[in-house]
Parts: structure tokens; sequence; C-alpha cells
């Protein structure tokens, strides 16, 4: 082994663990099924934004403050968060397994502030990492 090819090799070896430390990248497998959808209306009406991996700010996609309503379909292993604020700040929410919430007023300071959303991977029975007990969680799995 060379020493350039060396040093390439632990580059690559730095550059993925510093990959890994940023872990938000979605988690799913094949599943194609697998989602969030965000809808501007409650009942699951007007716009729709439907969501595979992380977002840290949902202006990007048209849909900041937005939300009204939501269906989500997740791996076992994964949990998606919704923040009131951009860059992931904020934890409003927990979503695991499978869930449908048809008026987020019903939830203090849910409708119409959704900003970024955070695919996380998550121990079956708790939260992910980082996110305090005191968020309330939805779904069933
Ligand atoms: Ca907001």
């Amino acid at each position: 082994m060379t020493m350039r090819w060396r040093t390439g090799l632990l580059a690559l070896t730095l550059a993925m663990g510093a990959l890994a430390l940023v872990d938000r990248t979605a988690v799913f497998g094949q599943g194609e099924e697998h989602h969030v959808t965000l809808y501007e209306d409650n009942n699951f009406d007007g716009k729709a934004l439907v969501l595979r991996k992380s977002v840290d700010n949902l202006e990007g996609r048209d849909f900041n403050d937005l939300a009204s309503s939501l269906k989500w379909h997740l791996p076992r292993d994964v949990a998606v968060v919704l923040y009131i604020d951009a860059d992931y700040r904020q934890p409003l929410l927990v979503l695991v397994g499978k869930g449908h919430l048809a008026d987020l007023r019903k939830l203090a300071d849910g409708n119409d502030s959704i900003s970024s959303v955070a695919f996380l991977p998550c121990p079956l029975g708790g939260n992910p990492k980082g996110i305090g007990v005191d968020v309330p969680r939805m779904g069933s799995r």
C-alpha cells in the first residue's frame, strides 16, 4: 500500500465518520410506503407534502408554518420529530409507527407552526436521542 493510497483511505474513513455523526438521513429500507404527509388544512385537505427524509426548513418546500393535519407510516426503528422552528429547534411532536392526526389545532402551538422535520433512528419504546420525554408521542407500532 503506497503512502498516498493510505492517506486517501484515512480521509475517506474520516469523511464517513463525520457523516455518521449527522444522522438525519432517511433510515428507510425498501418500504416505499413509508412516509410522513403534511396537509395544509385539517382533515387531510388542501395542499399536501410527502416527506421521506429530514427537512431542516420547510420554507424551501413552500410549506413553512402551514401544516394543519398529517398522516404517517414509519419503519419500526425510525421516529419522526416535528419542530416548531427551522433547523430542528423546539420539538413539538414525536411520531412512531403508523397514525394520523386530523387537526393539529388540538395540540398546543401545533397548528400552522411546523418548520422542520427530522427522521431519526429510534429504539423501540423510547424516544430518539436528544428528545425529552416531555415531548408528546403519537402512533402505534
Ligand atoms: Ca414555525
